[in-house]
């Protein structure tokens, strides 16, 4: 060794001992020419998911301290952290006939996907929300939210958090409610559906919080309908379906048009048989949840084939496509709402998005 090797190796282990890190040797790590995402595409079967889900109901009660039966999808990239993806976190959560579990608030804004049932409600600040088949439920960050289920049925449904953006950034605070839901009435229709709900109609009351949305509840006639009208415009030779056999919607603040949660962005996609999306890759994480139909979603150099309640996870900056093999209805949130506000998107349809 040279005397300069020596001198450069006692460098390296001052700086170690220093709690120091030379940029030099770490560059192409911390600055990828594109987004590197530890967080691998990967595919949850809703096949596997439920039966356990089913079984931690025998086994596990539901009350306060562990306050949610949720099981949350640990990203095979991320080294064993509960994690979806390096923003989002994404559980099955499973709630047994007559069970409550209680009323808590969280920093963490929340949203429920119902792929199946009902039956449950979720009180959000009060108000008693029905969970039913299709429908989208919010709970922003800091409104006390509880659920219970007096239908005599078990029934599951999917959370998305934004656990892991809070986690990382040092933001979050919680505090316990009531142990027992504060209004255990069952309306079909929640107080925020009655005032917030008609479309293209604000109510003449304050609003001041601009990044949630006050509507608590998306119901499925709503989406389903907006869908089908995207298609059957198409059909008649008008403007309206995305791409050819493609439509969408994004669920909106109907008080700004902006999306639902200050964190999460979601979304409803509609593909018809026989269809491929347009190829994509997007700055930012996503989840899927295949709500109806088959089909098979390709991420970078794999595919996976894909049924009723199976989550996808498309990692930052994974070119994608997803092919229908009968009509394929999916749902879907991401962090967009982030990598937006920050300046950091650069979305791109075809271009760069290479598959196989
Ligand atoms: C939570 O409050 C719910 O309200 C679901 O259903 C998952 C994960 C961590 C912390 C709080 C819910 C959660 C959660």
């Amino acid at each position: 060794m040279t005397a300069t090797e020596s001198r450069l190796e006692h460098l390296y282990a001052d700086f170690a001992e220093a709690h120091l890190s030379p940029l030099w040797t770490q560059l192409g790590d911390l600055m990828p020419a594109a987004p590197t995402s530890q967080a691998v595409p990967h595919v949850w079967k809703w096949s596997a998911l439920y039966p356990l889900a089913e079984l931690a109901g025998d086994l596990v009660p539901v009350g306060r301290g562990g306050e949610r039966r949720a099981i949350a999808l640990a990203n095979p990239g991320l080294g064993g952290l509960p994690f979806a993806t390096p923003t989002l976190w994404a559980a099955i959560q499973y709630l047994g006939p007559d069970e409550t579990a209680p009323e808590h608030r969280h920093s963490q804004n929340a949203f429920r996907f119902v792929v199946d049932g009902e039956g449950v409600w979720t009180v959000v600040d009060g108000d008693p929300v029905a969970m039913r088949r299709g429908d989208l439920l919010l709970t922003a960050g800091w409104q006390f939210h509880g659920h219970h289920n007096p239908s005599g049925r078990p029934m599951a449904w999917i959370d998305g958090l934004d656990i892991p953006f809070v986690h990382y950034t040092d933001t979050g605070f919680f505090e316990f409610g009531p142990a027992a839901v504060t209004d255990r009435t069952t309306p079909p229709t929640s107080r925020s559906e009655r005032l917030w709900a008609h479309p293209g109609l604000s109510p003449l009351v304050r609003h001041h919080d601009t990044m949630t949305s006050p509507l608590a509840a998306y119901r499925w006639e709503h989406t389903d309908a907006a869908l089908r009208a995207q298609l059957d415009l198409q059909d008649e030779g008008h403007p309206g379906a995305l791409t050819p056999g493609h439509a969408g919607v994004r669920y909106s603040n109907p008080a700004t048009g902006g999306d639902v949660l200050p964190t999460i962005r979601a979304e409803f996609h509609r593909v018809r048989a026989g269809i491929q999306t347009t190829p994509r890759r997007d700055v930012g994480s996503c989840v899927y949840q295949v709500f109806n139909g088959t089909g098979t979603f390709d991420l970078g150099e794999t595919q996976h084939p894909v049924a009723k309640g199976d989550l996808v996870v498309v990692p930052s900056w994974t070119p994608w496509r997803v092919s229908a093999d009968d009509e394929l209805d999916l749902f879907s949130f991401s962090d967009a709402p982030i990598v937006e506000r920050l300046g950091l998107n650069r979305g791109l349809a075809v271009q760069g998005a290479q598959l196989p």
